[in-house]
């Protein structure tokens, strides 16, 4: 019989999330034009002028980068919005792009389609245009808009929610007359039940989940420790998390006994700013630091949400397409393939018996669905390979079964070296996926994983041994921070 599934536990649409990995937050509207990063909602729309849009060139640099999804602000704080709204008429339908006849979320959705990336939004709540903001009449815009993104759209992976919600008088230096309370306001639980509704399949993210947790920071790392499990707090009251008012500092680590499966996402933009500016040009990620990036974020079973800014052309500056396509063969050099592929492994303990289903084997078999897993009682087993020649690597991946929860606590991993196990590595939790990155490469024909602490049996899906390209693990020293 299969183990007996351990604490919270990841919904279908959390599953598939886990499998995104990497997406890109594009953020274009009118603060590209106005050189800000938080409009103030009093600019023509007139002034949203693309020249040279293409969804196209930006999916498909996405694509080609290794991204899995597209996550497009439809209207940030400025209240801008980037689809033919029914709810305002500070919209695209208002600005001199296609005649007022556009609609960019849907070029953007239908670009992303067309490049396999999984499509999302983010509406941003609070909104600088609006004349009610901040009063009771706001909230049916604000539902509207949600409703219209949510049915037109679709499907989407994710649904977006930024605690950047006006809450403060005075908040990230912008000053902001109106104010409200970010605890009650805006009834987070009747607007997140009507996207349960229209997108079952989407996963809510915000400081406080329902589904993916903020990770903290804006820099894209999640802690060395990260638990996929979370309890939002609130800032002030403890009982009373919301979105901009929660104790974001447990984050980065979340909670080992944490009340929901509500693992991490890391937001970064790929230049300082989210928005496009000029004077950013020279300030793009190298792909070394993207590369960074990954390992501190999916490689602590967390998600990297990049943040891509079109230029005013309406595309990605050249700086960022080769920053991005750098960053992609980075990861497909060094991922392309399992060294361990054909190589023999054997377990101190398998559970049922060595003829059952749940051997070792299945840690190399490059399929993520068959798992290792041992006897209830033997919760500190350990596996051992063992190469046919010597293999260089330097970059370690081992995922969880997490259909069965979060389970390993600490692992150790040995090479045998000079007649002796050697210990090169120990770790802490595991979850979708956990990269050891080495700043040195090893040689060995045998190594040795050591399960130090489960509370119960450990199930793993896949243990790899990879080597990223010299060029890269020369700069690792230089880019790691
Ligand atoms: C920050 C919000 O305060 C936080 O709640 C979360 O939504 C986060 O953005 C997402 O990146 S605001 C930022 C200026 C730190």
């Amino acid at each position: 019989t299969p183990p007996v599934p351990y604490g919270p536990l990841p919904s279908k649409a959390q599953l598939s999330w886990h499998e995104t990995e990497l997406y890109a937050m594009v953020c274009y509207g009118l603060n590209t034009y106005t050189d800000k990063e938080w409009g103030y909602g009093d600019v023509d729309p007139a002034l949203f002028n693309p020249t040279a849009f293409d969804a196209g060139q930006i999916a498909s640099t996405l694509k080609e980068a290794g991204f899995k999804g597209l996550l497009l602000v439809a209207k940030h704080h400025d209240g801008f919005c980037l689809w033919p709204t029914r709810s305002t008429s500070y919209s695209i339908a208002a600005s001199s792009w296609m005649k007022g006849k556009g609609d960019m979320v849907r070029s953007f959705e239908i670009a992303a389609r067309q490049n396999g990336l999984s499509f999302g939004i983010y509406n941003s709540p609070w909104d600088r245009n609006s004349a009610v903001y901040g009063k009771p009449s706001y909230l049916p815009i604000y539902k509207k808009q949600l409703e219209e993104l949510h049915t037109n759209y679709g499907p989407l992976f994710i649904s977006w929610y930024d605690g950047a919600n006006g809450g403060d008088g005075y908040y990230g230096g912008a000053k902001e007359s109106r104010t409200i309370d970010r605890k009650t306001y805006y009834n987070w639980d009747k607007n997140w039940k009507i996207v349960r509704k229209l997108q079952p399949r989407a996963v809510i993210f915000s400081d406080i989940g329902l589904d993916v947790r903020w990770v903290g920071n804006e820099s894209g790392f999640a802690g060395e420790t990260s638990w996929a499990t979370f309890t939002p707090k609130g800032e002030k009251d403890v009982n009373k998390p919301a979105p901009g008012e929660s104790r974001y500092q447990e984050a980065p680590v979340g909670n080992r006994d944490g009340q929901f499966w509500m693992p991490a996402e890391c937001d970064v933009p790929l230049r300082p700013g989210w928005y496009y500016h000029a004077s950013q040009d020279t300030l793009v990620k190298s792909p070394y630091e993207l590369f960074d990036i990954y390992f501190k974020s999916v490689g602590r079973g967390a998600a990297l949400d990049l943040g891509v800014a079109p230029d005013k052309r309406g595309i990605l500056h050249e700086n960022d397409v080769i920053a991005l396509k750098g960053f992609g063969k980075l990861l497909k050099e060094t991922f392309s393939g399992n060294l361990l592929e054909k190589a023999m492994i054997s377990a101190s303990n398998t559970r049922g018996g060595a003829q059952a289903q749940y051997g070792p084997e299945n840690l190399l078999d490059n399929n993520k669905k068959t798992y290792w897993a041992t006897d209830d009682q033997i919760t500190t087993p350990q596996f051992t390979i063992q190469l046919n020649r010597n293999q260089r690597f330097n970059i370690i991946r081992l995922r969880e079964e997490i259909t069965l929860g979060q389970r390993v606590e600490a692992f150790a991993v040995d090479i045998w070296k000079n007649n002796a196990w050697q210990e090169i590595s120990k770790a802490t939790s595991i979850g979708a996926q956990r990269l050891i990155r080495l700043p040195y490469f090893i040689t060995t024909d045998r190594i040795r994983v050591r399960i130090l602490s489960s509370p119960v049996c450990p199930v793993l899906s896949e243990f790899a041994i990879f080597a990223e390209p010299e060029s890269s693990l020369f700069h690792q020293a230089k880019t790691t921070k």
